[in-house]
């Protein structure tokens, strides 16, 4: 913290173009090391390299984007309701940026929002995730061989009671971001509000793919199985919910829980395989939970629903694709996050029906209708209350130039990535400059 404030004014004074210009060589120096950080990834946490890939992509977009930053960050000039009378807004940094990332996108998520709180002039104190650190730490030698001053990032390993609400209550924090659960973000919030500290929180989902008895079945599978099982279903986007028509349930039932039989778990890192372990025993057994929690409730289990164990399975928390079907809305499976690879189908009779039960959760982070009809999908469009939402795709891919982020319980009302990011990390100023040589009152002289 001390050397987040001692650096801070002068990465402030750094004009906004030069601090672009570091995140720009930042971004060519991920570009070069992009294999050898997604193999530390894949190592770190799973996922498989194709994604860890991704992810460390995701990075690259990010501060390339930002880079870029440096020299827009536009306010308004707007005219004087008085003569001889300028008026401009623009944006100034909050100060100390305390960040607190997950584990599930480990460059990326620190990326969205670091890079965003370094090109406005913030410093920033990072805690990274507790099975994470690697990906962080990889982020920020990146960014210290780019040039970056010393104390302008500065992350501490650590837990959420040790790290984490020490750095969300510091009186030096001006702003905090947070994306985990919605349990912890909700005590992120408690903790900011008393000094009314900042505070922008990315939380949990329950996100919903709308498959119509119109839809192209094939490609509706292909993404229930990359929305659903990617990422290991570790994903605040994952398609857990699947509403089908009733009309085409049974085919679509069918061919998607063959598909999810058919992956290969295993080892991120051998080219093969297509889905990776859960991130740790902890989440595994809150997988193996809700797969009890179903059964309980009725569902009925389609494939998988047990863990994966010696041989090849020996070295990681490792759980098979797991489909419940017949579920219903109000089932707990239907309706709570799991963050692991498993789906629930609800076999619904319309698109009206589809979207009641999708907007019927507490969460409102991504949706998607999969129709031929136009009608169909700007209906859905328009009526699903959730910040992301997809035609004919699944529930994941958001882009980084797109705000991210979601209504209801999944959010506080900020987004990241886009320029929506920029007014998390900045405050605005707006300014006046009476050239008149004698005293103007607003409002007082209008009329005159
Ligand atoms: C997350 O799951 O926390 O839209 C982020 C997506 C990714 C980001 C996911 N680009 O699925």
């Amino acid at each position: 913290m001390a050397a987040a404030r001692d650096a801070f004014p002068r990465w402030r004074a750094l004009p906004a173009p030069k601090r672009g210009e570091i995140l720009f060589r930042a971004a060519e120096r991920l570009v070069q090391k992009k294999e050898e950080l997604a193999r530390d990834m894949t190592r770190e946490m799973g996922k498989v390299l194709a994604e860890t890939r991704g992810d460390v992509q995701e990075a690259i977009d990010m501060t390339y984007y930002m880079a870029g930053e440096g020299r827009r960050q536009f306010g308004q000039t707007t005219p004087s309701e008085l003569p001889d009378k300028f008026q401009m807004s623009v944006r100034m940094p909050v100060g100390i940026a305390g960040l607190i990332t997950p584990w599930n996108f480990p460059m990326a998520i620190p990326s969205w929002k670091m890079m965003p709180a370094l090109v406005l002039g913030n410093t920033v104190v990072i805690k990274p995730a507790t099975d994470t650190p690697l990906s962080v730490a990889n982020l920020v030698g990146v960014l210290e061989e780019a040039g970056l001053p010393p104390g302008v990032v500065n992350m501490v390993t650590g837990g959420g009671a040790d790290v984490g609400a020490p750095l969300m209550q510091h009186e030096d924090v001006g702003i905090v971001s947070f994306t985990g659960s919605t349990a912890v973000g909700r005590k992120v919030s408690e903790a900011c509000a008393p000094a009314f500290k900042h505070c922008h929180l990315e939380m949990g989902g329950k996100n919903l793919i709308m498959v119509m008895d119109d839809a192209r079945l094939d490609l509706a599978v292909e993404g229930a199985v990359w929305g659903g099982f990617g990422t290991t279903g570790q994903r605040c986007t994952a398609a857990s919910r699947i509403t089908v028509h009733k009309k085409v349930y049974r085919e679509f039932a069918e061919s998607f829980v063959e598909r999810a039989r058919a992956l290969r778990v295993g080892d991120g890192l051998d080219p093969e395989v297509e889905m990776g372990p859960c991130i740790n025993e902890a989440q595994r057994r809150t997988v193996e939970g809700y797969v009890k929690i179903a059964a309980g409730e009725g569902a009925k289990l389609l494939c998988g629903g047990h863990r994966l164990e010696g041989g090849a399975w020996a070295h990681g928390y490792f759980h098979e694709p797991t489909v419940f079907g017949d579920c219903s809305p109000s089932m707990r499976i239907s309706r709570e996050e799991v963050f692991g690879p498993v789906v629930s189908l609800i076999p619904v009779g319309s698109l009206e029906e589809a979207i009641e039960v999708g907007n019927s959760v507490e969460y409102g982070l991504s949706a998607s209708v999969y129709t031929q009809d136009i009608n169909k999908a700007f209906t859905a469009m328009r009526e699903m209350y959730t910040g992301i939402f997809y035609v004919n795709a699944p529930t994941i891919g958001a882009e980084t130039h797109l705000p991210f982020g979601g209504t209801k319980h999944t959010g506080n009302g900020h987004r990241e990535a886009c320029v929506q990011a920029l007014e998390v990390f900045s405050e605005w100023k707006s300014i006046y400059i009476d050239y008149s040589g004698h005293l103007q009152r607003a409002q007082i002289d209008t009329g005159e």
